[in-house]
């Protein structure tokens, strides 16, 4: 029997030459600087979920918030797939804070600290740098490593 898959938000707030990453501080990826997002709830859209979870681990609000992209996680030996939906804001109202999940810092788009990522990150970052939207597929084996991937840039967004 299929099981469905596992919905997660991520968003990037991206302005000009920097671009906002929180290192997140507890639970999933706890050690890897990342975009802000996590699950969507029940009776909440992805985007409901992508900006309650910008709120919550930013604390900031981002009101020109954009669908970007959509990659697949399957994990080896896991039957569930996580479906990741990534999003793109350019302005943002309030104060990056440290919450008790994430600490956010900015970072100046030449250095991104693509050694403490995901390792998918390095793949489709460029594409959301340079404002196209993409859809992809990586076949995790552990935490660190993807034994395949396929990734397709759509139009710019
Ligand atoms: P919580 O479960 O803590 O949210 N996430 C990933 N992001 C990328 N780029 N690659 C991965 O490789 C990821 N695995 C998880 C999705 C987890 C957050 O971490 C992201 C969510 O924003 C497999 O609520």
């Amino acid at each position: 029997m299929s099981v469905p898959n596992k919905l997660l938000t991520l968003v990037l707030i991206h302005q000009n030459t920097r671009l906002l990453l929180g290192m997140k501080k507890r639970g999933f990826g706890v050690g890897r600087w990342s975009g802000f997002g996590g699950k969507v709830q029940p009776g909440e859209t992805i985007l409901e979920a992508a900006e309650r979870e910008l709120l919550e681990e930013s604390c900031v609000k981002a009101p020109d918030i954009k669908h970007i992209g959509r990659i697949d996680f399957e994990f080896v030996g896991e039957p569930q797939i996580m479906e990741v939906h990534y999003f793109k804001a350019t302005v943002f109202e309030g104060e990056p804070a440290e919450t008790e999940e994430m600490r956010p810092q900015w970072f100046d788009i030449d250095s991104i600290p693509y050694d403490r990522m995901w390792s998918d990150y390095v793949r489709w970052f460029p594409l959301m740098l340079k404002g196209s939207k993409f859809k992809g597929y990586f076949k995790f084996e552990g935490m660190d490593k993807y034994r395949d991937y396929n990734l397709e840039e759509l139009d710019q967004s």
